[in-house]
């Protein structure tokens, strides 16, 4: 430990934080706005100010560390006034359109003017004006809100290994962009949407669909349904005020009947699904010798990933369509036929953690007797803005169940949403036919938590099974190479986003100042394990919806017509 003195405290903290890290332990608050834990600690904008005694300037708390005899002042004059000198400079050149920002109200520029009491901006000059940029499918970017922190270069470039925007010109041409000014649409951005959820302000936000899906509410010649992602469930709360990791399953169902949707379904069904067409494809590799590791494909930020920059694993992935794909094939095709409802007439509405969804569900290969599987996809933001639209007050609303006839998942098919759960849940279901006999024990909590990468081997009916789990791009990038590299595995799983589908670009955005300290992977995942640990059933191969569903209609797991509605491809 070292001492050192903070605001005239005299404290003893661990050598190796920063000045920032020890204020915040006693308590001291020091304004920050391009930091962001362990993602972005460059010290570039300068709101984090310390005068430290003997020094010669004014020295970026976030990175300056502590040492022996620090005397450190967070609020003399001369501090004050450089944040205050700062943060009028940057808002100088910001559209300051806020009352109409989406970011209003969780804007981290707009909490600081307000702390540091800024009421009125006195330089106002010069200001950039750039064109939008709102060719891609999930993200549009909007420069004249950028504030240059980088907290998306950082995420892009380190955390995901994407690397399509980076800081370019100097001085006050200084923009964030990609290459040659080129659209994110043109660029190998594999639409995860991290950058939406570091960024501080409204510059990264996602294609914004409310309006067509009123439309559709509105459309009586339509029958317009929704379902929900596993992980929206433990995080669309926070939009409302609950703390992070409150189940709202049932108020979600709520509140989404109230808007009007026909019915409300269960993405988790189809995850279970997932498990039995994905499961079978695993087993037959095993058997036949086919090509192996079987990697997941549920994550259209990985599967772009894969085909941009690995096009030599495509013939590892797994030939399912993503569970939510799925059930907007189902929908158009069993559903239809069992309701008597003319398939085109069935608006699939899919709300999700993810705003590569969007651009998923618009491939073209993604349909299923020439209707696309899914119409419209929302992020868990946007599907908040419509329930704070229609006035309902999802804080005090019933519980209600999903719908019928195709509501009903199990535990397996909600862990999903955490980054290991698909392995989990497809461990569940193999074991059990590998070895001939149904298991007590089902939790694998090898392939639990967050780490980026997990590893875990299982010996059922004395076939070994060697597993591997990634969560973010760059761990994906880490374990591939490994494998280029001679490592071999029987089943992969990689989702794009860190921590899985609890942490999608789609979520709600926290600040730094929560973020940077409360890991929202962790807490979201174990509102998802609780959920899966008080289903009645937690295995995807006992989910009585999905049974009835064999025997109606695709016959068995694998069959010509499962291929045919539930399994996609891939381009290179
Ligand atoms: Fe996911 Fe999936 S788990 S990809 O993370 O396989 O988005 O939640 O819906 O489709 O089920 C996302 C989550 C989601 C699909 C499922």
């Amino acid at each position: 430990t070292v001492n050192i003195t903070i605001d005239g405290k005299k404290l003893q903290v661990e050598q190796g934080l920063t000045i920032l890290e020890a204020a915040r332990q006693a308590n001291i608050k020091i304004p920050t706005l391009c930091f962001l834990k362990d993602i972005n600690e460059i010290g570039a904008c300068r709101m984090c100010l310390v005068e430290i005694k003997g020094a010669r300037a004014l020295q970026a708390s976030c990175v300056y560390p502590v040492s022996e005899g620090l005397e450190i002042y967070t609020q003399s004059s001369s501090v004050r006034e450089a944040r205050k000198v700062t943060l009028e400079l940057i808002l100088s050149n910001h559209e300051k359109k806020c009352l109409t920002c989406v970011r209003s109200r969780n804007c981290e520029l707009q909490a600081l003017a307000d702390e540091l009491n800024i009421k009125e901006i006195r330089f106002e000059g010069e200001t950039n004006k750039y064109k939008l940029d709102d060719f891609s499918p999930s993200i549009v970017r909007d420069q004249n809100k950028c504030i240059l922190c980088r907290r998306c270069v950082s995420m892009c470039k380190n955390v995901q290994t994407v690397n399509v925007i980076s800081a370019a010109e100097r001085g006050f041409k200084s923009t964030v962009g990609c290459a040659f000014d080129l659209s994110l649409a043109e660029v190998p951005c594999t639409n995860c949407g991290q950058c939406i959820s570091v960024c501080p302000v409204g510059a990264l936000r996602e294609k914004d669909d409310t309006d067509k899906v009123w439309e559709a509410l509105g459309n009586s010649e339509l029958h317009v349904v929704v379902q929900t992602a596993p992980a929206v469930r433990v995080a669309i709360g926070e939009e409302f005020g609950m703390p992070i990791g409150t189940r709202c399953t049932g108020k979600m169902v709520s509140a989404l009947s109230q808007l009007g949707f026909a019915k409300v379904f269960d993405t988790d069904t189809a995850a279970d699904l997932t498990i039995m067409e994905e499961g079978t494809e695993l087993l037959n590799r095993i058997k036949n010798g086919g090509k192996l590791p079987v990697i997941t494909s549920c994550s259209p930020g990985w599967i772009k990933f894969c085909e941009h920059n690995y096009p030599e694993f495509l013939d590892n992935l797994s030939s399912c369509k993503s569970p939510h794909e799925m059930f907007g094939a189902l929908l158009k095709t069993y559903y239809a036929e069992k309701m008597e409802i003319d398939p085109a007439k069935i608006f699939v509405v899919s709300i999700m953690p993810c705003t590569a969804k969007k651009y998923e569900a618009a491939r073209p290969e993604l349909s299923a007797n020439g209707l696309a599987d899914v119409d419209v996809v929302l992020t868990t933001r946007e599907a908040a803005r419509m329930i704070k639209e229609a006035g309902i007050d999802f804080v005090n609303l019933e519980d209600k169940q999903f719908d019928d006839p195709m509501g009903g998942a199990t535990g397996a098919g909600v862990i999903f949403g955490a980054t290991g759960g698909v392995m989990e849940a497809a461990l569940r279901t193999v074991a059990e036919i590998l070895e001939g006999k149904a298991f007590d024990n089902i939790e694998y909590t090898a392939v639990r938590g967050i780490e980026g990468i997990k590893e875990a081997t299982v010996v059922f009916g004395g076939k070994k099974v060697r597993a591997a789990v990634a969560s973010g791009l760059g761990n994906a990038r880490k374990l591939l190479d490994s494998m280029k590299n001679g490592e071999r595995y029987d089943f992969v799983e990689i989702m794009a986003c860190p921590g899985g589908c609890v942490n999608g670009g789609g979520q709600p955005i926290q600040p730094s100042s929560v973020r940077s300290w409360t890991d929202l992977r962790a807490e979201r995942a174990k509102a998802i394990y609780e959920e899966d640990a008080n289903l009645p059933i937690r295995k995807s191969h006992e989910n009585p919806v999905i049974k009835k569903m064999y025997d109606e209609y695709f016959e068995k797991p694998g069959s010509h017509k499962a291929h045919e509605i539930l399994h996609t491809h891939y381009i290179v």
